[in-house]
């Protein structure tokens, strides 16, 4: 039977497994829009093409299913590069369907055109400009296959607009197979065997464990590895949720305003197990203090990631669940024979003696610490909501004062550092798990990036919590002023602010204001007991600052304690 490209691209989705897409309609893709109606897909319309590439790659990163997101040509898809870019740093698998101009205008400046696949060619993982329709079906086959697979990314999908109304008979490809694609799963039992061996040799080993493990889910490997074998863990943010929060073997994140003990642990170990993690610039700080007694053990899908910002000992490219699986394996007679504890004995006093000398704390003001508020939302929720962040202060002090103690369930934009992301990606988790408390923690300024979705999240009905932690600055920016360019507050300093609980009330959800410490918690119990979309405007002490902080450039030992 013959279908039209739109109603083959609509099976192809079904087909993928796929139940939500976020999208924004345009002339380039009505005939899709004409079409959703005969299709099981929910739609769900975002008020801003940026909103719906969060929203996806919220629910990508929430449901470790691939998200996917549907808009128009010319500016509804310029609208997704910043998410693309986002969901690229930070390896989500989202796939872009974007409308173009029909094939024989390409090229012709016609109207709403541009040229998506070259401005996203550096940005997504791959993509495609469909010229035919008879290709349709084996592309989108593919895009799906390659945003999930190996290293996990976004992959954008440009679809003519001639090509949605042409019409060919519908077969979806069995199988999928790129000649030049052929990620690596499995690790190399050579290398593997080596890992072992350094690690029965260490007295002083750490994991540093990035967002690859929870990509992967090799949570339960790498809990298993660290608890048998006494490893303290520390993570990136991308990491948080891989190893619980509340363990004692816990860490807390390192690098820039990672804690003193895992910045401490890093500079003095003599194995470091980096898994899934990339050796970004926010975590090793001055590159060529890195690590300095450690041999250094890289474990990551990606090979062109290793050797790329650190130049490590051992690499070992493979799937983070099966490398730290054949681990396991090669160490299980090990765990149960020797003492771990008594062998790491003075290594773990030490991170002990570190963690009581300087523990992650805050000075408390008259104000509201916005330390304080965060520490009372991973109160009342006990580990059991999913937490999305904007980007600046907020994200920071979730990343500290919060005990993430499952994967996928923070939320935030690692590699790009998007402000706006929080609040879609919220929207994106919610779809994903509706049943789910989902707190969006943002800054005044960050909140007011992508605030035009309160509309969808009303419209949808769906519960998501906005924890605003306002100090009336762009207050990571302010920080740096402060800290770095003798407080030159040069426009960080947000004047004028809607009154976010009218602002709320006038998009049909609710809005609280909190000015006073006693108030935190009984507005934020009943916040999260609402079955609507709340915002709680908490006005918190305007130069809070984070702490510990490592200043630009400099070493992991160089931190500015509180
Ligand atoms: C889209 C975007 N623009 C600019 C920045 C640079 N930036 C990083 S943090 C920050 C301040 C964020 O302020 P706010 O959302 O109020 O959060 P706070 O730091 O006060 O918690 C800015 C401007 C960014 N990360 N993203």
């Amino acid at each position: 039977m013959e279908m039209t490209g739109a109603q083959i691209l609509l099976e192809c989705l079904k087909r993928e497994g796929v139940e939500v897409v976020f999208g924004f309609p345009g002339g380039a893709v009505i005939d899709i829009y004409h079409e959703l109606p005969n299709s099981p897909i929910k739609h769900i319309l975002v008020r801003h093409e940026q909103g719906a590439i969060h929203a996806a790659d919220g629910y990508a990163r929430a449901s470790g299913n691939a998200g996917v997101c549907l808009v128009t040509s010319g500016p509804g898809a310029t609208n997704t590069v910043t998410g693309i870019a986002t969901a690229y740093m930070d390896s989500i698998p989202v796939v872009i369907l974007t409308g173009q101009v029909p094939t024989k205008l390409i090229g012709n400046d016609a109207f709403q055109e541009v040229d998506i696949v070259g401005i996203t060619r550096p940005c997504t993982k791959h993509n495609y400009l469909v010229k035919d329709v008879r290709e349709l079906a084996h592309v989108v086959r593919q895009a799906f296959y390659l945003a999930r697979s190996g290293r996990p990314g976004p992959v954008l999908v440009d679809l003519p607009k001639d090509v949605m109304q042409a019409k060919t008979a519908f077969a979806y490809p069995d199988d999928v197979s790129m000649r030049s694609y052929n990620p690596t799963y499995k690790p190399h039992i050579g290398q593997v065997r080596k890992v072992a061996q350094l690690i029965k040799k260490a007295e002083r080993p750490l994991i540093y464990s990035g967002g690859g493990v929870i990509s992967s889910k090799g949570h339960e490997e790498l809990t298993w590895l660290a608890r048998k074998l006494s490893i303290p863990v520390t993570s990136t943010l991308m990491g948080l949720g891989a190893f619980p929060g509340d363990d004692p073997l816990w860490l807390g994140m390192l690098g820039m305003h990672g804690t003193y003990t895992a910045n401490m642990a890093v500079s003095n170990a003599d194995l470091v197990l980096a898994v899934g993690a990339r050796f970004d610039d926010r975590v090793t700080g001055k590159v060529s203090t890195f690590a300095p007694k450690a041999t250094l053990v890289h474990i990551d899908i990606d090979p062109t990631s290793i050797q790329k910002n650190v130049s490590v000992h051992v690499p070992l490219v493979s799937d983070c669940k099966l490398a730290l699986a054949a681990l396991k394996k090669d160490l299980e007679q090990a765990a149960s024979e020797l003492d771990w504890p008594g062998k790491h004995k003075a290594w773990l006093k030490q991170i002990k003696a570190w963690s009581k000398e300087h523990p992650l704390t805050y000075k408390e003001g008259e104000g509201i610490s916005p330390q304080y508020v965060v520490e009372a939302i991973g109160e009342l929720t006990k580990g059991k909501a999913i937490i999305t962040t904007e980007v600046g202060q907020n994200q920071m002090w979730a990343a500290q004062f919060l005990k993430i103690t499952k994967p996928n369930t923070f939320l935030s934009s690692g590699g790009l550092g998007t402000m706006g992301y929080g609040f879609p990606a919220a929207i994106g988790a919610q779809m994903a798990f509706p049943g789910a408390l989902v707190i969006d923690i943002a800054g005044d300024g960050s909140i007011q990036m992508n605030i035009q979705e309160l509309a969808t999240a009303v419209c949808h009905n769906l519960p998501v919590k906005i924890v605003i932690l306002n100090n009336g600055y762009l207050g990571m920016v302010r920080q740096w002023q402060e800290l770095f360019y003798q407080r030159n507050y040069c426009e960080t300093c947000m004047e004028a602010q809607p009154d976010f609980v009218k602002l709320a009330e006038a998009y049909g959800a609710a809005g609280f204001r909190v000015t006073e410490k006693k108030d935190v918690v009984p507005v934020l119990k009943q916040a999260f007991k609402l079955k609507k979309t709340v915002i709680v405007d908490v006005r918190v002490e305007r130069e809070a600052n984070v702490y510990p902080m490592i200043p630009a450039g400099a070493s992991l030992t160089e931190m500015l304690l509180v």
